[in-house]
């Protein structure tokens, strides 16, 4: 037997995951907990809000992008399996072998070769290399992230690329009959800020006013034209120049996409030659956030008809401000421990979500200390508990913060002060 989605510890070397065997090795950090996130594909649910918001993207996409014939030219994939590999996850992507986001205590590996996705970007070169030229996947990604209102660790994104050959790109332009090599620098120029080598100064420039007003414009079909939105430059291994868009929420910025013109590395090893094209990847949960006014991401997950029912809609552009159903007050509760050698704070933030599960509302390093003699290392979390639909008393969350307390020090190796 081996460890399955719904859980049944055993002995095995094995793991089970979506009817499918992976041999565990000193990689293996799945969690149960976050196992049984699988199954729930909420963006795939009728009438969940995640499922309402990538509705409303796609008819974006589907309206204002037509081919001469006016048919729509973006496809959707929304059922591709979390499970990918590293090579798919990563090395396609051009992530280099050493970059700190491919660590064990970033992502959920479920063995050496293979993890739970951390971005769609993961299916970004395999589509491309199908032959797709504009297409959108919609699924569910997994990190060990902290804990808070618009952070958790299985969330989902929407990924969109496009590519163009000449007579595409310049015809924005109103400029056609363009010999297809006009888009790439044969003798390969310079790569600076802006532009890759093999990009014209020209070519660049489009793709990126094309890329900054498509996801504008589907900002102000989301938001409407009162919304505020920031472009900050960004860095990712598989696009430059790159970009992240930033909305207003709640009076501070919070950052919804990432994006950026394709690596042409990657677009030349897909087999597409002669194109190029711009990708970028949003957070569902973000924008659904500011779009129905939900105030914490764990609520996405919820079962309780009294979030659900606020969604049941025929029609997915109906506009919806969400009611909290109640508003039950916290219980905090702070835990200090001497630190081990080895120790990772993200198999503390793991450990306590495993516990805790959706009770725990959010974890927060608030104190770090170092004895000047001992020579010795210690942290302090306050952890916020909150149950989303019924108050909590402080002895039910003693009896979990106890199990937490016992099982670090048994775990981790730490020692409670
Ligand atoms: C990426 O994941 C890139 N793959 C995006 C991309 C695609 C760039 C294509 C270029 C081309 P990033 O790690 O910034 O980038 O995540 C993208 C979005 O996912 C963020 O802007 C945010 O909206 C959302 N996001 C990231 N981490 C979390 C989290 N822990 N909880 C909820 N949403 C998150
Ligand atoms: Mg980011």
């Amino acid at each position: 037997m081996s460890t399955t989605v719904t859980g049944q510890k055993s002995l095995s070397e094995n793991v089970e995951i979506l009817g499918k065997t992976y041999k565990k090795d000193e990689f293996t950090n799945v969690t149960k907990n976050i196992l049984q996130k699988l199954d729930r594909n909420l963006h795939n649910q009728h009438c969940h809000p995640l499922n309402l918001i990538r509705k409303r993207i796609e008819m974006f996409f589907y309206r204002n992008y037509l081919n001469k014939w006016r048919s729509q030219i973006f496809s959707v994939y929304d059922s591709l399996s979390p499970v990918v590999t590293v090579e798919q996850n990563f090395d396609s992507l051009l992530v280099p072998v050493d970059h700190v986001c491919r660590s064990v205590s970033d992502n959920y590996y479920i063995n050496r070769k293979h993890l739970l996705r951390a971005h769609t970007s993961a299916h970004q070169r395999d589509l491309v290399k199908s032959g797709l030229d504009a297409f959108l996947v919609v699924g569910d990604v997994y990190r060990r992230d902290t804990i808070d209102a618009s952070h958790y660790p299985v969330f989902h994104q929407m990924e969109g690329v496009r590519l163009f050959t000449s007579n595409e790109l310049y015809g924005l332009l109103g400029m056609h009959r363009l010999p297809q090599q006009f888009l790439i620098l044969e003798d390969g120029g310079a790569r600076t800020k802006q532009k890759q080598s093999q990009h014209r100064p020209e070519t660049a420039k489009l793709l990126e006013l094309n890329l900054k007003s498509t996801l504008e414009k589907l900002a102000y079909h989301l938001f409407g034209n009162e919304i505020e939105v920031q472009w900050v430059d960004a860095y990712f291994p598989f696009t430059h120049p790159s970009w992240e868009l930033e909305i207003k929420f709640h009076g501070e910025w919070l950052e919804v996409l990432g994006c950026g013109v394709m690596e042409q590395e990657i677009l030349d090893e897909a087999g597409a030659l002669g194109k190029v094209g711009w990708a970028f990847g949003l957070g569902l949960e973000r924008l659904a956030m500011k779009l129905y006014n939900i105030p914490d991401i764990r609520l996405f997950w919820s079962q309780d008809p009294g979030f659900l029912r606020q969604f049941e809609v025929e029609d997915p552009q109906t506009s919806i401000e969400f009611k909290p159903f109640s508003k039950c007050s916290p219980c905090t509760n702070d835990i200090s421990f001497w630190i081990p050698e080895n120790y990772s704070e993200n198999d503390f933030y793991d450990m306590v979500r495993n516990i805790g599960g959706d009770l725990v509302e959010s974890v927060s390093k608030f104190d770090e200390f170092l004895h000047p003699k001992e020579q010795r290392t210690s942290h302090a979390y306050r952890i916020v508990y909150r149950h989303m639909e019924r108050p909590l008393s402080q002895e039910e969350v003693n009896v979990i913060h106890e199990k937490i307390e016992k099982t670090v020090t048994d775990k981790l190796g730490v020692e409670i002060r």
